[in-house]
């Protein structure tokens, strides 16, 4: 069964194809493309027995006998078809590459929550997608128990099999999996490249591979479906853009399964250029320069925070980063002040990364004179990527005027999965996506970022659909109206800050509790309000919205007299 998209119509297909951008491969081609002997992943931070090397090593040969024996199990063994679904959530552990292109082989669709998913964005992600496997980590706390597995079998009817990491040794599951196929391998490797190649190539690479995850500004978590051609394109060229090669040697210490450490050019970027992927746990400065050390890495992909936090880390310390060449960064808005000093202390490259899961990326360029890296978000990656820079009814501006990003071209998707009144709203006619961020664009067609008209707060490159928060808070029952906005941080550069107008004066209410209550919810932990403020009455528009500039102005104001405050010792 085919999942269903919005595709490109056929003339748009047709000029991504002749421009030879879409050249109707699948993504599994990608681990193809490393020499067999040379290493595809480094998994470091393995639990295990202490002052033991946990580190793991896979080289392309290893890695692509695992993902066909493992293919071979789900096809065989568990009976996983072509358009089942699967629901995946591992930490960044070298497994998140084998089962992904596993299930890929087989051609199940997953989708891959981030490990700081929580209950409430797994069952709708369940409900979404219906999936047949589940593949997950006892490491979470979710699944430390049987009892949340449970509920999601209720939720997906056809869920039939769970598959959990242990962090004991990570591998443990899915290696007992594998050594069981192993005397098999010969026959195995043979059956899954027959069903691959039974499988039309051009039929297969049209269609969804996978879905991304979308920040999203809504009240449930929309998904992105991407198809093979349009997200192998977006790989192949930003390897090319970054100048991969074998000699990558590329840290991996943002959340895996996020689009930027997967494809902008990512992990996967890596392995169509032959080279490493060093796998880390966190962007922890002390663990990353370790790895950086200990690994030669020369190249790193960052949020603005974790690039703050190396910074100062590295004046602070001795460690030798001089084989890092490259590093990026991007999720959140960089100041110029920290784009400053990254080249300056890190001793390498800075690039500047504006990338949606929804498909636009853009970059500085590495042969970019300092000024651009610094003050800009790069350009788009190709020349079929049509960027128009918009006013509120929708007419372009000048150059050099703000206004918001809309974008279509041959990896930007057509539409969300399954949602079609959200797509009326973000998408217009002619198939143009309205990303919600206010941005500036040169004569040269780069993109600075100066504001964002979507309902969301980037925490740090972490984002947080507003709404979705706000629906629970309302749920509670001393709550009358909720509104959540950003205010500014000095670190993350944005935190959330939730404005409660509760049902009665006389209320006792208070942050702890409202945490603990929106825990019990089960939602991520990075979209728990950072603060919270009670007002009687909430500010509105003159439609009768929340008026979210004028809370935002009041948080603001707020900050700053506290901070007036306590530098006068008064607080
Ligand atoms: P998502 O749609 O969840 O993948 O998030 C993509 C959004 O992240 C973009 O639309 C921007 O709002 C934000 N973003 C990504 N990179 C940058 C950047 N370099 N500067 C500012 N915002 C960014
Ligand atoms: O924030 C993002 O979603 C993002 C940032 C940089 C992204 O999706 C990407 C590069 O591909």
């Amino acid at each position: 069964m085919k999942t269903p998209f919005t595709p490109w119509p056929t003339e748009f297909a047709q000029q991504y194809r002749d421009k030879g951008y879409w050249i109707d491969s699948p993504l599994t081609d990608l681990i193809t493309k490393g020499e067999d002997a040379d290493t595809a992943i480094i998994c470091s931070g393995r639990a295990g027995l202490e002052n033991q090397d946990l580190s793991r090593v896979f080289s392309y040969r290893e890695l692509r006998e695992k993902v066909s024996l493992l293919a071979y199990y789900f096809s065989n063994d568990l009976g996983l078809r072509a358009g089942d679904t699967a629901l995946v959530q591992l930490p960044n552990i070298a497994e998140f590459y084998v089962v992904y292109f596993a299930l890929m082989k087989v051609g199940v669709v997953s989708v891959n929550a981030l490990f700081s998913h929580n209950e409430r964005e797994l069952r709708s992600y369940c409900e979404q997608i219906q999936p047949t496997v589940f593949v997950g980590s006892t490491a979470h706390k979710l699944f430390a128990s049987p009892k949340f597995a449970a509920e999601l079998k209720v939720l997906s009817t056809n869920l039939n099999h769970f598959l959990l990491v242990e962090p004991s040794d990570w591998a443990d599951c899915i290696d007992d999996i594998l050594v069981e196929i192993l005397p098999e391998k010969d026959k195995a490797v043979a059956a899954i490249e027959a069903l691959e190649n039974e499988r039309a190539l051009k039929e297969v690479s049209e269609n969804v591979a996978f879905f991304q995850l979308s920040g999203g500004s809504t009240g449930t978590p929309k998904l992105i479906p991407r198809t093979h051609n349009d997200y192998y394109f977006s790989i192949r060229r930003s390897a090319e853009i970054c100048e991969l090669s074998r000699a990558t040697r590329y840290l991996c210490a943002l959340p895996c399964a996020h689009n930027y450490p997967m494809s902008s050019p990512g992990a996967f970027g890596v392995f169509c250029a032959g080279g490493t992927v060093i796998m880390a746990s966190s962007p922890e400065p002390q663990l990353c320069f370790d790895l950086i050390e200990k690994y030669h890495v020369s190249m790193a992909s960052l949020v603005p925070p974790a690039a703050a936090m190396w910074v100062d880390a590295a004046e602070s310390q001795s460690h030798n980063l001089e084989s890092l060449r490259l590093i990026q960064v991007g999720g959140a808005k960089l100041s110029d002040s920290l784009a400053r000093r990254i080249p300056e202390v890190l001793g390498c490259q800075l690039q500047q990364v504006l990338g949606m899961a929804e498909g636009l990326v853009n970059y500085t360029r590495l042969d970019d004179d300092i000024e651009t890296i610094i003050t800009t978000q790069g350009k788009p990656m190709c020349s079929l990527d049509e960027v128009k820079v918009v006013n509120e009814v929708g007419e372009e501006v000048p150059k050099g005027v703000a206004g918001e990003l809309v974008t279509r071209g041959p990896y930007t998707i057509r539409g969300y999965f399954n949602a079609p009144e959200h797509n009326r709203t973000v998408f217009d006619e002619e198939g143009f996506y309205y990303s919600g961020d206010l941005v500036r664009q040169d004569e040269r067609g780069y993109l600075t970022v100066v504001g964002r008209d979507k309902d969301q707060i980037n925490r740090g490159g972490e984002k947080i659909a507003a709404e979705e928060v706000e629906n629970l808070l309302l749920k509670h029952e001393l709550i009358m109206h909720s509104a959540l906005v950003s205010m500014p941080d000095k670190t993350m550069g944005e935190k959330s800050c939730a404005f409660i107008v509760p049902k009665v004066k006389a209320h006792p209410l208070k942050s702890v509790g409202l945490r603990k209550y929106l825990r019990t919810h089960g939602i991520a932990d990075y979209k728990i309000p950072d603060r919270f403020e009670f007002i009687e009455s909430l500010p509105l528009t003159h439609v009768g919205k929340p008026n979210k500039v004028a809370l935002r102005q009041m948080i603001s104001d707020r900050l700053s007299l506290e901070k007036a405050s306590s530098r006068k010792g008064i607080v």
